[in-house]
């Protein structure tokens, strides 16, 4: 224990007992080689009281903290590490207003089956629990519970080892998800012998143990796809967060069925591979009679499985972790429970070869289908506007990453995440993080740092400009932290679009934002490279060299206020009220 002997540690204020002999050791540290002993490398978060400490030993002890401006980019930051790692990501609040604030992440994991914990600092028990007004007072743990996987909360220094256990096996096992650990200001500071608190930390042993499907229900599902005229298999985030790319692919390519990818789910296989249905998807959701799901479920984003956007007469094959969610919107004629890596691998293995294979009229029809919807396509980012539309930017941005596959892309808002989801093509897996299933604004700048952090490689952020005002200040911390995000801000001076009018009062619109903002002036208050692109010639350029720089940008993209349409590709999810007559 030298390294704690050496650590001067300051609280808030207060004074801290050191034992230089190292004999006692306390909540702070405690938690923190909890965290170390089951491979912990990396804290999002913000400080305060009583958790600042926290991030100082995790520093000290050699865990990266990566301090941000609001909790809740970290949140988002600790879901998409989850994401992209496989491990739970972390992410440190303080007491009641940063916990709640974090909260909105967690549940936001949850719902995406991310693994991810919230560790919190609470305030005093005694005083929370008759209601006495603590400074920060909340009942965290309970206020966590609808919103969490699981919740927890330590009581004692002696159990932060368990804990911490608990919290990353019930973030990683079965179906991921967000795990809330409440640490009490009381069990921080608390001490205990050294020799004691080091026997009572818990490496958690295979956290999230191989699920192996029933061999009988492979059998089941390769026996509907080998009497299907038109299979298709649905890739979603799932697939992606299980790190099968290769059981997956060797599955598709062996039996030459079409597949489509979620948003999160491209790049499994590259957009551009010839079994991809991805332009031709009304065509196969409304035509396949066989669909096997893989980590996709059918909700609000696959029009909950139902006719008319899907066949009535259509089977489903389903692979899922979570035995619950067959059924959930039609009928499962083939559930298949397991990870997706042992069920990828046990598909193949159950593969005869010759036994699925997928009718020429079928794969004709899709590869005309995705000749014309391509030709289409083209012509609309080939088109010229002034001022810049989204698709004549999303060109741009399209032809500089082409020649930039390793970039990790993140993009949230409407129409800008709608039509970035066709026209970028993804190449690699797991490159690719949006707002996901509830359609969150506010992720963006989190998921980008977590991206940057996480992997080392370069990220591209594209952002609609009311989305960046979520999380913009996190700027500052790209900027702190020397992180490759290179943010593109689609400006058209709107939430939606820019150009509605205020019939009632003198007061702006209320999609209405300010179109003349120069967002590229933000970050060069905090000494990043700040660009402003009117043409798609600029914003290529302006692309170009801030991803060749390796440091932060951000890039003005002066969008048509009048681009667009309210609710981008959800205008039909979208209600209005009889009383407006404009
Ligand atoms: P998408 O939004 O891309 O359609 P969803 O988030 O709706 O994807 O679905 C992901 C599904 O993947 C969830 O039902 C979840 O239970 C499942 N899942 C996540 N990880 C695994 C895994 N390792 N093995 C099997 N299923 C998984
Ligand atoms: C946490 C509602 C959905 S999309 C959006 C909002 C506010 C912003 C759209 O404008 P933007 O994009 O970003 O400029 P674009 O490309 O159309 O110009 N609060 C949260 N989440 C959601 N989804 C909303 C509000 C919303």
């Amino acid at each position: 224990m030298e390294a704690e002997q050496e650590l001067t540690l300051t609280s808030d204020g207060a004074t801290m007992v050191t034992h230089p002999d190292g004999s006692v050791t306390d909540g702070f540290t405690l938690t923190v080689d909890a965290l170390l002993v089951n491979g912990v490398e990396t804290m999002y978060g913000v400080v305060g009281i009583p958790i600042t400490d926290l991030a100082r030993v995790a520093q000290a002890k050699g865990i990266r903290y990566i301090g941000f401006r609001q909790e809740q980019a970290a949140g988002h930051a600790a879901a998409a590490a989850g994401f992209l790692t496989g491990k739970p990501g972390i992410c440190l609040t303080v007491s009641a207003p940063g916990f709640l604030n974090g909260l909105a992440a967690l549940a936001d994991a949850t719902t995406n089956c991310f693994p991810m914990i919230q560790i919190s600092g609470s305030s005093e028990r005694s005083i929370i629990d008759l209601q006495r007004g603590d400074y920060e007072e909340l009942d965290q743990l309970n206020a966590a519970k609808p919103f969490a996987k699981a919740a927890y909360r330590v009581d004692r220094p002696q159990d932060i080892g368990v804990g911490v256990a608990r919290a990353i096996r019930a973030a990683v096992s079965g179906r991921p998800g967000g795990v809330y650990l409440d640490l009490p200001a009381a069990v921080l500071r608390d001490t205990m012998p050294t020799d004691a608190g080091q026997a009572s930390l818990v490496q958690v042993v295979d956290p999230a143990p191989a699920q192996i499907p029933a061999p009988e229900s492979v059998r089941r599902a390769v026996d509907l796809l080998a009497h299907a005229e038109r299979p298709l298999i649905v890739l979603g985030k799932g697939a992606a967060y299980s790190q099968a790319d290769q059981a997956i692919r060797s599955f598709i390519e062996n039996t030459g069925i079409p597949f489509l990818p979620t948003s999160m789910a491209k790049g499994l296989l590259p957009d551009n591979h010839p079994q991809s249905a991805a332009a031709a998807r009304s065509l196969v959701l409304g035509q396949a009679d066989v669909v096997m799901l893989i980590g996709a479920r059918l909700n609000w984003q696959l029009a909950h499985g139902q006719s008319p956007r899907w066949s009535a007469a259509a089977k489903f094959i389903q692979v899922d972790v979570d035995p619950v969610e067959m059924d959930s919107n039609r009928p499962i004629a083939a559930p298949v429970v397991g990870d997706i890596a042992s069920a990828m691998t046990e598909f193949n293995r159950a593969l005869r070869p010759g036994q699925i294979a997928v009718r020429p009229a079928w794969r004709d029809a899709i590869r005309d289908r995705t000749a014309h919807n391509v030709a289409k396509m083209q012509a609309r980012l080939g088109a010229d506007a002034t001022p810049m539309n989204f698709s004549t930017a999303l060109r741009a941005i399209r032809d500089v990453l082409d020649g930039n596959r390793e970039v990790y892309l993140v993009k949230e808002g409407a129409n800008t995440l709608d039509f970035a989801r066709d026209t970028l093509p993804m190449y690699l897996p797991r490159h690719r993080l949006d707002s996901g299933t509830w359609g969150v604004m506010g992720v963006g700048m989190g998921y980008a740092i977590a991206a940057a952090v996480e992997s080392g490689s370069p990220v591209l952020a594209v952002e609609g400009d009311s989305a960046f005002g979520f999380s913009g200040m996190e700027i500052e911390t790209i900027c702190r932290y020397h992180l490759p995000v290179v943010t593109v801000v689609f400006n058209n001076g709107g939430v939606y679009k820019g150009d509605e009018v205020n019939h009632y009062t003198a007061d702006p619109a209320p999609t209405v934002l300010m179109h003349s903002s120069r967002y590229d002036k933000l970050i060069a208050a905090f000494g990043g490279t700040g660009y402003q692109a009117e043409t798609p010639d600029e914003l290529g350029h302006a692309l170009r060299a801030a991803l060749d720089s390796g440091k932060p940008a951000l890039i003005n993209a002066v969008i048509d206020p009048a681009a667009g349409t309210e609710s981008g590709h959800l205008a039909s999810m979208n209600t209005s009220s009889l009383h407006l007559t404009h």
